[in-house]
């Protein structure tokens, strides 16, 4: 039996939408339950996925740079960070900033409860001084209610290339909504991924093991869990496709025949013909001109790039 809780009618919701357009689609948030975020942990351990490597490579040489600059005049700040995933990356910076003794509580940004549970508790285990206050809402309205409730500086942190599954349009309207926020002295972290060698790209998301094949396959067999559909996994392929013109990789699931999907929960039957795609996933790749293009739009300066040895990545730190 299908249970009609909050979340499931939200996906039910983003389903029916996504079917309905041409190409079909369905949003990139879904691949994260239980087992979307067991298979991402694991596609941050493969060799092809470069980008978990790098960023924990900047933020480790860097923590000390990112410290001043996040210190400015010694007030205390929030540092405020919207994805955090399993923390592992925010850690270097959490440890190191409370080894440091410095002034500033963290404030982690999730609309699922259980994520910001689970980070929690695993965060105060790791850092017993660390003061942690999770916000359990969507970004917008964590952003206006963190201004609500302080009037400490604030340092907005969006790591792990995850401005990378926005189309730039939209990346930059989320940024523009965070920079209208800001205040002059507030500063924000971004995580890019850059434009590269577009073998490797390809490489970081058609991976030789499968795992980003089983990543992406994943939203049927959600679908199936939550929704009653009856969609069969091994009717679909998994095809990712980067554009080095764009920078734009995009991902799909491609129906390997004509067939008819059953979505109990939505009380429909939705035909897919030989070969139509369902559009999962944009993970936008950057370059220096549009990074600054970015932050000429939403009114913001660069304070400084850190890189990686490779320059395959970018924390770049943004001012009001
Ligand atoms: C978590 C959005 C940064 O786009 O690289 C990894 C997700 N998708 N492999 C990315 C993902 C396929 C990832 N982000």
């Amino acid at each position: 039996m299908l249970i009609a809780d909050h979340q499931s009618i939200a996906i039910a919701h983003a389903v029916e939408e996504g079917f309905a357009k041409i190409p079909k689609r369905l949003p990139s948030w879904l691949f994260y339950d239980e087992a979307g975020d067991k298979i991402f942990q694991k596609i941050m351990r493969m060799p092809e996925y470069y980008l978990t490597g790098c960023e924990y490579e900047i933020l480790n040489t860097q923590k000390e740079n990112l410290r001043q600059h996040f210190t400015g005049d010694g007030s205390i700040f929030d540092l405020i960070e919207f994805g955090a995933g399993d923390g592992l990356k925010t850690e270097i910076l959490l440890r190191h900033f409370s080894e440091q003794h410095t002034s500033f509580q963290y404030m982690p940004v999730d609309i699922s409860s259980s994520v910001l549970d689970q980070l929690t508790e695993r965060l105060l285990g790791a850092v017993p001084s660390l003061s942690i206050q999770p916000v359990n809402k969507p970004y917008d309205e964590a952003i206006v209610s963190i201004q609500e409730r302080d009037h400490n500086r604030k340092v907005y942190l969006f790591l792990g290339a995850n401005i990378g599954n926005f189309i730039p349009a939209d990346a930059e309207h989320f940024i523009a909504t965070i920079a209208a926020s800001m205040e002059p002295g507030d500063q924000l972290l971004i995580g890019f991924d850059l434009k590269k060698d577009p073998r490797l790209v390809q490489a970081a998301y058609d991976d030789p093991h499968g795992i980003t094949r089983d990543f992406n396959l994943n939203l049927l067999a959600r679908l199936n869990r939550e929704l009653g559909a009856d969609f069969q996994r091994d009717q679909f392929t998994h095809y990712p496709y980067y554009d080095p013109e764009t920078g734009m990789t995009k991902s799909y699931l491609v129906s390997m025949n004509d067939q008819d999907v059953h979505i109990e929960a939505l009380h429909k039957t939705i035909h897919f013909k030989r070969w139509e795609i369902i559009h999962t996933e944009v993970s936008q790749k950057y370059d220096v001109a549009m990074i600054e293009k970015l932050a000429a739009r939403t009114g913001l300066e660069i304070t400084q790039y850190y890189y990686d040895r490779k320059y395959y990545f970018t924390d770049v730190l943004f001012r009001k």
